[in-house]
């Protein structure tokens, strides 16, 4: 390619994105901005397939046959959405292999959120309302990020998501209003899970790599802070009427601001836990190689099954060229 043709093809870029228009898998773009979607995208594969890990750990235990199906459907849901996202990273020229092999190797994050146990049924309710209710306040914007098939896969995510959100804050609602036990088990679960939760937003923007680029480009449409911000003004009225108290003494309206003020995040726990010094990182890990390694033949014979589909029809058309016209014709 010449300068001058790079140039134009760059410039053209750029005013596609700033007129809000859709990036599409065949359309030129620049490498960078291709990386770091790959990043961003197999970031958010990963962590929805390992974040079936901790609420799996409670599909057995729940305390009724309604509480298990909804369980299952919402593990469910998140290998799906693991799914749409694999599959939108593919189109960008990655295969799922490639970002698996990332996952397990560790060259690759997943969120720091599932470092964290489920120690309690309440915690499958704590991950519903503030996890859930975190991913929601960061996910709605990327339905709106310039590259149309990840976009697009996140209009379907965020609608299971809010169903998530609902379940969990039901969940603890019953809690709550439940014995004195029960209300203490859903308390001391929104007591551990609400910092972890902060800190799924990414560091703050002063320390945020990515951001400036991330946000010129739209892939990201809010910086870290903003959406820590708009994550808390929601979760404080929320917590009011779940009967439950966040575990923080500098939590308060700020009329000024028109935002509820908050306690310093412990930022060394994060960086702590993004090197795999977590509570659960190698636990999680070393599931998901398990599990990778024990779905092989699911994998084999999948190969196969394809294998053999493709030799039946080119055998088929070698023996009767003119059926694919008989074809047609119907
Ligand atoms: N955990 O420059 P920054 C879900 C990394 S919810 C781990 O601000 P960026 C689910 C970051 O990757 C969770 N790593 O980065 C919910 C970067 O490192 P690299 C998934 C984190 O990309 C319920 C470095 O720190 N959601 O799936 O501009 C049930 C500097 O950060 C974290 C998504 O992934 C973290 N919390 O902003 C089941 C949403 N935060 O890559 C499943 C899409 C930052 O240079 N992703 N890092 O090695 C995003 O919106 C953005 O990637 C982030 C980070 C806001 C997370």
């Amino acid at each position: 390619m010449t300068a001058d043709l790079g140039a134009q093809l760059a410039a053209a870029f750029d005013a596609a994105v700033a007129a809000d228009e859709r990036v599409e898998p065949r359309d030129w773009m620049p490498d960078e901005y291709r990386a770091s979607l790959v990043r961003q995208m197999a970031q958010h594969a990963h962590s929805e397939i390992i974040g079936m890990q901790p609420e799996a750990n409670w599909i057995t235990r729940a305390p009724s046959l309604r509480r298990k199906a909804i369980l299952m459907a919402k593990v469910q849901d998140e290998a799906g959405h693991g799914l749409y996202l694999y599959s939108a990273a593919e189109t960008l020229g990655t295969s799922r292999d490639e970002l698996l092999d990332k996952l397990h190797s560790g060259k690759q994050k997943y969120s720091s959120i599932f470092n964290y146990p489920t120690l309690t049924w309440a915690d499958v309710g704590a991950i519903g309302w503030l996890v859930d209710g975190a991913a929601i306040t960061n996910q709605v914007p990327i339905c709106r990020c310039s590259y149309g098939p990840y976009a697009r896969a996140m209009v379907r995510i965020c609608k299971e998501e809010s169903f998530h959100q609902r379940q969990g804050y039901e969940l603890l609602l019953a809690l709550s209003r439940g014995t004195e036990a029960q209300h203490a088990m859903a308390q001391d679960a929104v007591d551990r899970w609400w910092w972890p939760s902060l800190m799924m937003f990414g560091p703050p923007d002063d320390e945020s790599a990515h951001s400036a680029q991330s946000m010129a480009w739209r892939i990201k449409r809010h910086s870290n802070d903003e959406l820590r911000q708009r994550f808390v003004d929601i979760a404080v009225p929320q917590a009011e009427s779940l009967g439950l108290t966040l575990p923080d003494p500098d939590l308060k309206w700020n009329e000024e601001r028109g935002h509820h003020d908050f306690g310093a995040i412990d930022w060394a726990e994060f960086w702590d836990v993004l090197k795999g010094n977590g509570p659960c990182n190698e636990q999680r890990i070393g599931q998901r190689r398990k599990a990778h390694e024990e779905g092989a033949w699911v994998r084999d014979a999948a190969a196969a099954y394809a294998r053999k589909q493709t030799a039946q029809q080119a055998a088929q058309q070698a023996a009767n060229p003119a059926g694919q016209n008989e074809e047609a014709r119907v």
